[in-house]
């Protein structure tokens, strides 16, 4: 554990230490930046969305640093951390974005992961929206470290260790042969999201390398550092591309302890038997 020096540090280090920081999007507001949606109540099916970033003084940011490439990054996942979409907004000149979601009916939450120029870090800010019509919420998926899609197998490596930043590394395959022509995709092989179940507790990740830097290969391998708020479970969302198509592989994924052996997980809900960290393979 590190430095508990309280909960205000807004004006330090995105890059440093990143102790035991609150996770990011629990707020629609933070440090005077506020999420504006055209609706919070919304009927199901594709639709435009439309929002502002309100500054400190009131009026419609229109001014971000690029982070990835992109001004904004945009993400919408039902409470149920099922549905989820991460899509890049356009702007106009006085500061509305658009964009397109597919709302299935449920209780979402959309985030904006912003730097507005001006302010010395990123900020995710997250707002609640109610996509009208009946519903089943879905189970969480159970643990598992291995996703397929399609022709695709996406395999995690790693932990998440509560309050320190851990590596997790994401291997992909395609008909069981290691994918090494994987494309950049917003300068980098792979984005991970990652969010707290629970709360939807947005993590801060980063990529460990990125294309054209002489040491990082364009797969089968993605490396991420992250950083797990608390112990607990965390579902992962990795966008990859390949053949010109971004598919997303999510996991669900329960804290390791720093101290214990990984040869039990100490499930505290076990309705299941072990899931083993070689069970799936
Ligand atoms: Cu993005």
């Amino acid at each position: 554990m590190k430095n508990h020096s309280g909960h205000h540090h807004t004006d330090h280090d995105s890059h440093g230490s990143h102790g035991a920081a609150l996770p990011g999007g629990l707020s629609v507001s933070q440090d005077g930046y506020t999420l504006e949606l055209d609706s919070t109540i919304r009927t199901a099916g594709v639709q435009p969305v439309g929002f502002r970033v309100i500054g400190p003084d009131g009026r419609a940011v229109t001014e971000f640093v690029p982070e990835h490439e992109k001004e904004l990054h945009f993400i919408a996942v039902r409470r149920d951390t099922s549905g989820f979409q991460h899509v890049h907004p356009v702007r106009d000149e006085k500061g509305t974005w658009s964009t397109e979601l597919a709302l299935e009916p449920g209780d979402w939450r959309f985030f904006t992961d912003i730097h507005p120029a001006g302010h010395d870090e990123t900020l995710t800010l997250g707002i609640d929206v109610a996509v009208a019509g009946p519903y089943e919420p879905r189970p969480l998926p159970e643990a598992t470290r291995t996703t397929r899609l399609g022709a695709y197998t996406v395999t995690l490596d790693g932990d998440l260790v509560p309050g320190e930043a851990s590596e997790l590394t994401l291997t992909v395959s395609r008909d069981g042969r290691p994918v090494t022509d994987l494309q950049p995709y917003l300068a980098a092989y792979g984005h991970l999201v990652a969010l707290r179940v629970g709360d939807l507790g947005y993590l801060h990740v980063h990529p460990e390398g990125h294309p054209g830097d002489g040491t990082t290969a364009p797969g089968p391998e993605i490396a991420f550092m992250a950083v797990a708020p608390s112990a607990g479970t965390y579902r992962l969302y990795l966008d990859f591309q390949h053949d010109g198509v971004v598919r997303t592989a999510d996991f669900t994924v329960r804290t390791a302890s720093a101290a214990a052996a990984p040869a039990h997980e100490g499930h505290h809900d076990g309705h299941q038997a072990h899931h083993g960290h070689h069970a799936h393979h």
